[in-house]
Formats: structure tokens, sequence, C-alpha cells
């Protein structure tokens, strides 16, 4: 519920919006935030504009400190198809997770707080990696590291939550995933969803693209909200239910969803006890996937890779020049792509030069059949791709 917000704590929000530097964002937040006024209806933003104005300063510091060498880094480089965080409260097995999954070389004790810093370390499926990243312990009501655990995961491409079952893993899921939500991450994909994507050029005016259902309110509504934001120029897209509320939360990109999947670990202690955890969780979290594993004797592990592609929706394309031998290594696409995604991670040329695709594989009725560039890849697909000139 942000709506009503006060003409002046919109213009301030614009200045947000503009803002090119972490400085400059940190200091328009600052003026934003104390532009909104304190109610019940505003409760929810302020708490992410203070959480996020804490995570910026972070950022800063972070910054600061690669610059000049001193102190940690938080900061991992992506590698392989997806960055995935494993994240969890102290001890409950994070390190020797990621440690017998990988083999990164990662600190493992009997006490809290022995990971100082994110390690990562690459989680092989099929002809793919994962690239898993070892995390300090997030903790209830602002431990020293979850600003820093938490910015990991905004930039992370999926969330691994590690739960302890010698402890009460139930509750350890609430605490996580209520410390995520306040910060604005969501381990659910909503019901409806809201891009509003900026035209750099020309001026189109407010473009509504109804996907979905509007729960109230009509298409006018919208654009007399996104120009009391001055957005004047923007595409606005729907999926699925979606309120007001839901389209002016989108103005402050407050909430972003991350694909998660929870591991009961050491479920080699008691693992009746951890069945009946796994229950409970199954019973709020939708279709979160839900392993019973033990880091330590690496066992219930077997399936995260499968499991970790079908959560993040991927593909495996296989390209192949004409006359050529196929390639070794995949293109690791979202599902959904296509042809015109695949050409263009090749070379930025191959779209502009594209004549047709020839594809052997699932997404074709037979080996070889000629597509364009809108024609949807499958996994396991091989592409090749005939240009001009
Ligand atoms: N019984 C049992 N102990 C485990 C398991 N995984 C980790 N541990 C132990 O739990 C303690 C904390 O592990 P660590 O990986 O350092 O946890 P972190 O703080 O989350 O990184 C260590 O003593 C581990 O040996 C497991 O699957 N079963
Ligand atoms: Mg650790």
């Amino acid at each position: 519920m942000v709506t009503n917000l006060p003409a002046e704590a919109r213009a301030k929000w614009i200045k947000v919006m503009e803002a090119k530097t972490i400085e400059e964002k940190i200091r328009a937040l600052e003026e934003f935030l104390s532009a909104v006024p304190k109610h019940k209806g505003t409760a929810n933003l302020r708490l992410w504009a203070t959480r996020r104005l804490a995570e910026l300063r972070e950022e800063l510091e972070e910054r600061r400190r690669r610059r000049s060498g001193k102190g940690v880094s938080f900061f991992v480089e992506k590698e392989g198809a997806a960055q995935i965080v494993v994240a969890g409260l102290p001890n409950s097995g994070k390190s020797t997770l990621v440690n017998k999954l990988t083999g990164a070389r990662t600190r493992i004790a009997d006490y809290p707080f022995t990971t100082q810093k994110p390690i990562p370390g690459m989680l092989k499926y099929k002809d793919i990696y994962f690239q898993l990243i070892d995390t300090p312990p997030i903790q209830p009501e602002g431990g020293i590291w979850n600003n820093r655990v938490i910015g990991l995961i905004r930039n992370s491409d999926a969330l691994i939550l590690v739960l302890d079952n010698t402890r009460n893993p139930f509750e350890e899921f609430l605490t996580l995933k209520n410390e995520l939500e306040k910060s604005g991450i969501l381990l659910y994909k909503p019901r409806g969803r809201v891009v509003i994507e900026k035209n750099r050029a020309g001026r189109l005016g407010v473009r509504v693209t109804l996907m979905g259902k509007l729960l109230e309110g009509t298409i006018d509504d919208i654009r007399r909200l996104m120009e009391s934001y001055r957005l004047y120029n923007v595409h606005v897209k729907i999926y699925g239910e979606v309120s007001l509320d839901d389209v002016e939360q989108a103005i402050f990109e407050s909430k972003i969803y991350k694909p998660c999947i929870i591991i009961i670990n050491k479920a080699d202690k008691d693992p009746s006890k951890a069945r009946k955890h796994a229950y409970k969780i199954h019973e709020i979290s939708r279709n979160t996937p839900i392993l019973l594993a033990s880091a330590k004797h690496v066992k219930g592990l077997e399936k995260l890779g499968e499991i970790l592609f079908k959560t993040l929706d991927l593909v495996r394309v296989y390209t192949k020049q004409p006359n050529g031998s196929v390639a070794d290594k995949p293109l690791v696409l979202k599902r959904g792509a296509t042809i015109y995604d695949v050409a263009k991670s090749i070379h930025k040329d191959f779209v502009k030069k594209f004549k047709y695709a020839k594809i052997w594989g699932p997404s074709v009725k037979y080996p070889g059949e000629k597509v364009g560039l809108d024609h949807v890849v499958e996994d396991g697909d091989i592409v090749e791709i005939h240009v001009k000139g």
C-alpha cells in the first residue's frame, strides 16, 4: 500500500530514479525517505527504503575497499551458467555444502562466523557448470553480514537456503524469508508481475500492454499514475493478476523475485524430523523445491544440479557452423529464448546479416528444418546460422 504519496515525495522519487552514481542515489534516497509521511500505508515502503539505503552504503564501502585493496571484498565475478548464493543462519552447513559439491576451499568449523567472505566454487551439471557461493551467515534482526549477503543475493540468479535439522528448520526458513522480504526479495513468484520499461528513444507516451488482468482501475489510471511520477515515456507490461498498488510498487522497483531451493541439512540426524519440517515448509512455500540432505555425507544432493537447471528455467543450445562440427560447450539461455538471442550471443553482426537458421533437435518437426529469428529454441537444439555475404 503505497498510494497517496504526497507530490513532494513523488518528486523526490524522481530524483532517485535519475541518480547516476551510488553517492547520488544515497543522497536522493535519504531525501525521499524524509519526505514520505509516517503512517501504516507507507510502513513497508519506508522499511524497504531504509534497508536499500543500508545496502547502498555497504556497496559504496565495498567499492572503496576494492579500490584501495584494503578490507574484504564481497564482489564475486559471475562464472558458468548461473550464479547461486548459498545462504543460511550460522553453522547450518553452508561451507560444508559448497566445499563438498565444488571442492572450493572454504573454512568449516563448529563455531559461528567462520566464513568471513563469499567463496565461489563450480558445481558440474551435465555439460555445464553452476557457480555456488558460500557466504557468511544471515542473522535475524540485522546481523553484521546481512546487508552484504543480501546485496549478493540481489545480484545473483538464484538462492539456496541451508536450514539446520538439529535446530528448527521451519523456524529458520521463516526467519530467512522474513529477513529477505524486508529487503524486497521475494522467494515465491508473485501472482502478477509488472515490468516498466523506459523508452530511451522517441516519445511514445505511456504504453500499457495487458497480458493479464488489472484487478481494479483502468488503463487510464495507470497512465495517470505514471504521469504523477513524471514517467511520460514508458512501456508498462502487466502479466498475471495485478492491482494498481502493484503497479506503483513496480515504480519503486521495490520487489524482486529470486528463485529459491531449500535444503534441510543435517538430515542424517533425525531424518523423520526433517521430513516433518519439510512438509510444514512445503505447505507455505508453494512450489519451492525442498531437499532433505546431509552435506557432510554428501547425501540427498544428487538432484541439485537438475533442480537448479529447472528452477532457473534454462535451455542449452549447441551452435554449429555450416559444414563444421557441433560446439562441445552449449550456450545457456533462458527458456523462451529465440534464434535472435542465439545469433546475438554468437556475434553482434549475426542478427543484421541473418538469412536463416537450420535446427536439429526438439524444437523442430524434422532434422535440419529452416527457421527464422523468432523461432523459440529448446534444450538440446543444435543451431546452424546462415548469414549473408
Ligand atoms: N551431522 C551433520 N553435521 C554437519 C552437516 N553439514 C555440516 N555439519 C557440521 O556443522 C558444523 C558447521 O558447518 P559449516 O559448514 O561450517 O556451517 P556454516 O557456518 O553454515 O558454513 C560443522 O561442524 C560441520 O561439520 C551434516 O550434513 N550433518
Ligand atoms: Mg561457513
